[in-house]
């Protein structure tokens, strides 16, 4: 676990916008040899789940919220540069959000804790079409396709996703994560075979070490 000290700081200082004082934290977690799975988790995830509870509740602004999440996208981009994996295989991943899901955060630390196994990974951020995603799985022959999506009204675009892939590319091996899952049936998701899903990074890096 990351101390309750090192939350509180960060999530002080996140809300009001520091980001100075943020990037400090995470120099120090860096120097600490903390694992980046626990910076994600216990730092990042949960000051996004606090943040949009806050929002919910009008207790933020939009603009606090988006202006946070700002942060966290810098400092994702801070901690790539220092977590970084030395030796490369030639396994091959794309990572991408459902078409019209624009949560992108979760999607991009699984495609991170690819990168540290090694993986080569393409990672398309916010809403992907369908066809778009099916063109570059033609092009470059990945390993496994991951999906994301957090906003359950995408859930249809979802089945239709995997639908397509599974009709063009009966035995890739599709990963889904992401909060939406957890709110639908999930029969639907069982009923296709080489699926998986996560909801925790730790889960995933432990799926992907054992990926031969
Ligand atoms: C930031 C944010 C936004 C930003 C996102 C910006 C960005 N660059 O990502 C913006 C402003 C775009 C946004 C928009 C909206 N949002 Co919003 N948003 C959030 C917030 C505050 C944080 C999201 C986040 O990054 N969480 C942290 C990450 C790390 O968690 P995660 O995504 O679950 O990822 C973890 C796992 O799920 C997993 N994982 C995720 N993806 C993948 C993929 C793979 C392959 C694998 C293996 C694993 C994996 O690994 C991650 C690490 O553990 C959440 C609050 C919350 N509870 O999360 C609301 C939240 C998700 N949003 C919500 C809503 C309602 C909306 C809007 C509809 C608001 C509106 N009226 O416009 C729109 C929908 C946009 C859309 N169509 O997608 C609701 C969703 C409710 C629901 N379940 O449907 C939430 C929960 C807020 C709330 N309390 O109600 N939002």
């Amino acid at each position: 676990m990351i101390r309750e000290v090192y939350f509180f700081d960060f999530f002080n200082s996140l809300i009001v916008g520091d980001k100075t004082n943020c990037s400090v934290i995470i120099e120090t977690l860096h120097r600490e040899n903390v694992d980046v799975k626990k910076i994600y988790t216990n730092l990042f995830q949960r000051s996004l789940f606090r943040i949009g509870k806050m929002w919910d509740e009008n207790q933020i602004s939009i603009a606090e919220e988006h202006a946070a999440t700002q942060v966290i996208e810098s400092l994702m981009g801070l901690l790539q540069l220092k977590y970084r994996c030395g030796e490369k295989t030639d396994k091959k991943a794309i990572i991408s959000c459902v078409d019209k899901e624009f949560h992108l955060i979760g999607a991009r630390m699984a495609a991170h804790i690819f990168e540290l196994n090694g993986w080569n990974v393409s990672f398309l951020g916010a809403s992907t079409p369908t066809r778009e995603i099916i063109k570059l799985i033609e092009k470059i022959k990945p390993d496994i396709v991951g999906l994301s999506f957090n906003f359950y009204l995408n859930f249809f675009r979802l089945t239709k996703e995997i639908d397509t892939i599974r009709k063009h590319f009966p035995d890739l091996k599709i990963l889904i994560g992401g909060q939406g899952v957890k709110q639908t049936d999930e029969k639907v998701i069982n009923k296709y075979e080489n699926l998986f899903y996560f909801n925790s990074l730790f889960e995933l890096d432990t799926f992907i070490k054992k990926q031969k």
